[in-house]
């Protein structure tokens, strides 16, 4: 049995529970490796077993482990009710099971309890094991380099989404399985919206230009947004520029094992608030990066979770003035002993095209 299952099986018998139903895609994917569209994992305090289709049957010789594997037609929850009627205690993923699901489930273990949980195995995922980094630093690092070829592509009368083509068809080229996220190309006033889909605008000379861009690569994420200026910037632009990318650096070098995440987004929105913007950064600093590209732990005011060595987050601040423009400044920041380092190498002191 793996570490993750083992993990999982742990807090299972600590909160009594005889079984435990995980839903969610990218979580099944994670504890034994299956990436098919359709299928379930019901863990037991010794074992697990993955219901899945016809679809997936030589798929998951291939590429499941720790599991025995249940091919099951169309009656998928009249299976696992089988598997599970003797349970007392049967646990769930409250984010990620249908309504529809959890009736069924409901009337067929009617002697059975139903317990809702909440993240797991999103908890598991945070702390990344080092073929873990090493994935998400490749991806970065793709994204590193389709930065500076795309560079030269943003000129006076593109279109964003021309860009945001090309991005993603270099991405691509260089190894990517993916986009980990619809890529974001907002130029000029657009680029007030933090997550603006790229249009047929076409960008214009003193348009700030935001691209936010990942790979994926052997399943890992990355996240990475710059934001440029085509020709010369004024000195409001450089002045604003200049704001937000001080606040990204002192949330970067505030990083480290122990410290909470709520700290970070405070420590990066204090200075944006000093200079009278707070309300121009509308979003939480940061996310955690891995098997998806938005995960735990958050970097918002509320969040709970505090940084521990081999989480991997980013650390985006804004500043979006409506009708204007706007400015993000993101990096993926892996935690380590005593510190942080940067994966994003790309550079992010002002830029004029
Ligand atoms: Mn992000």
């Amino acid at each position: 049995m793996s570490r993750r299952l083992k993990s999982l099986q742990r807090r299972m018998e600590k909160s009594g529970l005889d079984g435990f139903l995980v839903s969610h895609l990218k979580n099944i994917q994670y504890l034994v490796g299956f990436t098919g569209s359709h299928g379930f994992l019901l863990v037991r305090p010794c074992d697990a077993l993955l219901f899945t289709d016809f679809r997936y049957k030589e798929q998951v010789k291939e590429e499941t482990h720790d599991c025995e594997v249940k091919i099951v037609g169309r009656f998928l929850w009249d299976e696992l009710i089988k598997k599970t009627r003797r349970f007392k205690r049967f646990g769930f993923e409250s984010l990620h099971l249908t309504h529809f699901a959890y009736e069924r489930l409901k009337t067929g273990l009617s002697r059975c309890e139903l317990i809702p949980e909440e993240g797991w195995v999103e908890e598991i995922r945070m702390v990344k094991e080092k073929e873990e980094i090493r994935r998400i630093r490749r991806a970065q690092k793709i994204t590193d380099e389709v930065f500076q070829d795309v560079l030269p592509l943003i000129t006076p009368g593109r279109r964003e989404k021309e860009i945001a083509a090309e991005v993603e068809y270099l991405l691509r080229k260089k190894g990517a399985s993916g986009c980990s996220f619809e890529t974001i190309c907002a130029s000029g006033a657009r680029a007030a919206l933090p997550h603006a889909r790229p249009g047929m605008k076409e960008i214009k000379k003193g348009d700030f230009v935001t691209l936010d861009m990942g790979a994926i690569y052997e399943g890992y994420c990355s996240d990475m947004t710059r934001t440029v200026v085509v020709g010369k910037a004024t000195p409001k632009q450089k002045r604003i520029y200049q704001l937000v990318l001080n606040a990204q650096k002192a949330g970067v070098r505030f990083c480290k094992p122990g410290r909470k995440c709520a700290d970070v987004d405070r420590r990066t929105r204090k200075i944006i608030e000093r200079e009278g913007f707070g309300k121009a950064f509308g979003h939480g600093t940061g996310h955690g990066v891995g098997l998806e590209v938005h995960e735990l732990p958050g970097l918002y005011s509320k969040s709970k979770e505090i940084l521990t060595k081999r989480m991997v987050v980013t650390v985006e601040p804004g500043v979006y003035l409506p009708g204007k423009w706007g400015i993000r400044i993101e990096d993926m920041v892996l935690i380590q002993n005593g510190g942080y380092e940067v994966l994003s190498q790309s550079p992010k002191e002002l830029i004029e095209l």
